[in-house]
This record gives structure tokens, sequence and C-alpha cells, in this order.
């Protein structure tokens, strides 16, 4: 019989509320636990990087001209001058999200250009998940510009071929690493920012 009764309340409200059933309260219940935390979807948005380091290759200096001014969205950029083949890492990004997520999408923005189009070049981006010591492929923007643009490298459901742990974006594993391209010994590479974001989900 309470359960009519119940029954008729609750029908009752959801009518009144055209359609929609309202909670008003739990009965009986005593106690109410969750044993495990959900990851619900999203991204980490744009993530900078805290630190950097000149990698071999070229001449071996990387963004041998301020390289930190990479960490930030305008405020001055780094350079490479006659730069082909340099490569340059960007790291302690600290990213981060529920330990239970699982990762959709990585995607690393560039924003740079070219002190000139004559030759052929192009930037491209790695990523390490265990400190510098293995690497994705590479992924490579083929845009040449003499003012800066904004590529974007990856994507929300592009993993850059493997699947990735959560304790893989920590600021001891993750790396990006740059390499500028040309076969123009004469190019300069600038480059305003290279934030990341990852997306991830249950
Ligand atoms: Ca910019
Ligand atoms: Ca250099
Ligand atoms: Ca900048």
């Amino acid at each position: 019989m309470a359960f009519l009764v119940w029954l008729a309340f609750v029908l009752g409200a959801a009518l009144a509320q055209g359609g929609l059933a309202v909670f008003t309260g739990l009965v009986n219940v005593t106690a109410n636990t969750f044993n495990t935390v959900a990851c619900f979807p999203g991204d980490t948005g744009l993530q900078d990087p805290a630190a950097d380091a000149a990698d071999t290759g070229g001449d071996g200096d990387g963004f041998e001209l301020n390289p930190l001014n990479a960490f930030a969205d305008a405020g001055g950029n780094a350079t490479n001058t006659d730069g082909a083949a340099d490569r340059h890492r960007y790291y302690n990004y600290s990213i981060s999200m529920g330990a239970s997520c699982s990762i959709t999408g990585i995607e690393v923005r560039l924003d740079w250009w070219l002190d000139s189009t004559a030759g052929v070049s192009s930037m491209s981006v790695e990523l390490s998940w265990d400190g510098g010591t293995t690497w994705t492929s590479a992924k490579t923007d083929t845009v040449e510009t003499t003012s800066e643009h904004t590529a974007t490298l990856g994507g929300s459901s592009d993993t850059w071929g493997r699947t990735w742990a959560v304790s893989e974006f920590s600021n001891a594993n993750f790396r990006a690493r740059l390499t500028s391209n040309s076969d123009d010994d004469l190019r300069d590479f600038l480059l305003d920012w290279v934030p990341v974001t990852v997306y991830y989900g249950p």
C-alpha cells in the first residue's frame, strides 16, 4: 500500500513537471558508496611547456635564441637560425586528468613561420612517453609562411599510433620534439608557441 501511495506521488509529480521526474529524497537508504571514480569526457585545454632542451641534429643547438619564448602565446618567439635539421625538446606540460581516464587524442599546436619561403621547409613533431627514450612517428606541418601561422598536429581522436597511459603524461615522461626541416641551409625557423591539448574519456 505504501508503495502504491509513493508511486502515485512520483507519477503525479512527474506529470506536474511536464514529464520530468523530480528526485525528492531517498527512503530506507542509510549510505551511498561510490567504489570507482568516473572519468567524464573532456580535454586539458592548451597546456604550456615549462622546460626545454636542444636535441641532437643539424648544428646541435635547436632553437638557440630565446627558446623559453615558446612557452607562451605571443610575448616573443624562439629562433633557430640557419636551422635545417635542428631538433629541440619541450616538456613539463603539467598535464592532469583522472587516473581512470582513457586517452582519446593528443593535439600539438605550432605557431611558427620562416624567414623566407626559398627552398622546401617544414616543421615536424614527435612525442615521447618515457622521458625521451622512445618516440612516436613524426607529424609534419608543410605550410610555409613568412608571418606567423598556426598548425594543429594530431587531434581529438588521434593518439599518434599508440595507446597511452595517464602516467605517460607526467612531467618525467612526456616530451614533444620539434624538428626544423629544409633543403636550404640558410632557412631560419621562428616559433612563437608549442602548447599541447590532451583529450580523454571513460
Ligand atoms: Ca601565437
Ligand atoms: Ca639552431
Ligand atoms: Ca611566444
